[in-house]
């Protein structure tokens, strides 16, 4: 490391470090007392064989009775916040906001006051993929309905919460949730990319901008928090010169949807994605776009629906243009280029990674930090000098070892580039959070791939949960608020 003492490495003072955890993925306890069925629970149960080792968050961390642990893990890091995420299903058993379970509020109560007693702000996330199953037969993120029913849900939060926690996150990646969740990737599970993921993100769009607009209105006086979304978003990089406007309509594809109606000053659908897309439907038959559009108190209503950029950052992609023999042959090899593959077919882009960029267990993790870089930077350029959370970065092994090297390295190269942004590049983020505080129920991986700073021994009764190298380093970035005077190597 060279110029060790200079100021140039360190974060900004009120910088934020953090980690993260979503409900499904550590709480288990899926049938405690009153909880409701999630999507999950029902995705899980009815098709074990959707889940990499068949496994279930039946279970997963126990956080639902060891949440004390893992506020203890969180006070050995120091760490200034702990994102983490309120289970729909658990606080409102039936879905609707007529029925609070008293053993959810309690579950939660409990989080958020142990957190505010060791010093460390509690970030919630209202929504990370736990629909309650009712409201998944009654049509989920496609029926417009739901808006109001997230907007109720979001109230309720509010009102039970707000005294006490300032920073909120209302949806995870909408992107994950409607384009994964309507390929048949992730729950629910059903495969409808034409229209039914369409649908899904005009509605989820909707919820976001409802919930802002009920704190806004019944709650920003009295408590002054701030909201976001949290899109995640790839670094898209055009493969050659001719490879630009490909790639910034898979931009506006694969994230700019989600992004421009919220952070744009114009508001509404990228325009040249929804010109794209009117133009495609039309081809197809259809009497009106499969991309709905907004009206006018929509667009009006999503526009500026946040208080700072909530992102999500794993990884990057080189993109070239498809020809038509490349879009058939495309064999998609994991679960995300399937997805992608799908995008592509929509939209003429391929996504390709270069074969030296390192791969995380989770075959779609290329590791390439400088595009945390260049991403941050395009935020700048096209939103505005906005502040930036990062709600998440991490990095999957198998699990194996607390001797995680790899983790540790990740961790490390993407802070530098996130301070290089700030320091270089004068991009305002305030602060950093990894995914995750521990490992967990990965999804359609279950516990195949690990994103933990801390390990969880899956196989024993007590779920015990075990320093990485990672850990200690972060823990160490967290004290000295720099990366450079401290060990970067697991062996110690
Ligand atoms: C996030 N991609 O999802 C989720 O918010 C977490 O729940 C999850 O455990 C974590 O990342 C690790 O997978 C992602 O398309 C969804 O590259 C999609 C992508 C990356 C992460």
């Amino acid at each position: 490391m060279t110029s060790k003492c200079s100021g140039i490495h360190r974060f900004p003072p009120g910088f934020w470090f953090g980690a993260a955890t979503s409900s499904y993925q550590i709480e288990g306890g899926w049938n405690v007392s009153d909880k409701g069925e999630s999507i999950w629970d029902r995705l899980v149960h009815s098709r074990p064989e959707a889940i990499l080792d068949g496994s279930t968050g039946d279970v997963a961390c126990d956080s639902y009775h060891r949440w004390q642990e893992d506020l203890q893990i969180i006070k050995e890091m120091e760490l200034d916040h702990y994102r983490f995420s309120i289970s729909w299903p658990r606080l409102l058993p039936l879905g609707f906001s007529n029925k609070i379970s008293q053993d959810g509020r309690r579950y939660y109560n409990s989080i958020i006051d142990g957190l505010l007693a060791r010093g460390v702000a509690p970030v919630v996330t209202l929504y990370h993929w736990d629909l309650p199953q009712r409201l998944q037969d009654l049509g989920g993120w496609t029926n417009p309905l739901i808006v109001d029913w997230f907007a109720d849900y979001a109230r309720t939060v509010f009102s039970l919460f707000a005294d006490r926690v300032r920073t909120w996150v209302t949806i995870n990646e909408p992107g994950s949730v409607c384009d994964m969740g309507y390929t048949g990737v992730l729950a629910p599970g059903i495969r409808d990319m034409d229209v039914g993921a369409l649908l899904c993100t005009k509605h989820v769009l909707l919820a976001h901008a409802a919930a802002y607009r009920v704190y806004q209105k019944e709650f920003k006086t009295k408590y002054y928090g701030e909201l976001s979304i949290a899109n995640h978003e790839m670094w898209l990089e055009p493969k050659t010169d001719q490879d630009v406007e490909t790639t910034s309509l898979a931009r506006e594809y694969l994230y700019g949807r989600y992004s421009h109606p919220i952070y744009s000053s114009t508001g509404g659908w990228p325009p040249a994605l929804e010109k794209y897309m009117a133009e495609k439907s039309k081809r197809e038959g259809y009497p009106r776009s499969r991309f709905p559009p907004f009206t006018q108190d929509e667009i009006q209503l999503l526009k500026g629906s946040f208080d700072y950029y909530g992102l999500n950052h794993y990884t990057s992609r080189i993109v070239r243009t498809a020809t038509t023999e490349t879009r058939l042959s495309h064999k998609p090899r994991d679960k995300l280029l399937e997805f992608t593959s799908r995008g592509a077919k929509e939209i003429g882009a391929m996504l390709e990674a270069p074969a030296h960029w390192k791969i995380g267990q989770s075959p779609w993790l290329k590791v390439y930090p400088e595009g945390l870089r260049h991403l941050l930077k395009q935020i700048k350029q096209e939103y505005g000098d906005v502040r930036i959370l990062i709600t998440e970065n991490g990095y999957s092994d198998d699990g194996h070892q607390l001797l995680d090297q790899d983790r540790l390295e990740y961790h490390r190269d993407y802070l530098e580039q996130v301070l290089k942004s700030i320091t270089e590049d004068s991009v305002r983020v305030i602060g950093y959070t990894a995914w995750s505080l521990l490992d967990n129920f990965e999804w359609m991986d279950g516990y195949t791939s690990r994103f933990g700073l801390y390990s969880v021994d899956f196989a024993s009764a007590h779920r015990r949960r075990a320093a990485r190298a990672s850990a200690r380093f972060y823990a160490g970035v967290v004290r000295a608020r720099t990366l450079s005077g401290h060990t970067h190597n697991a062996t110690r």
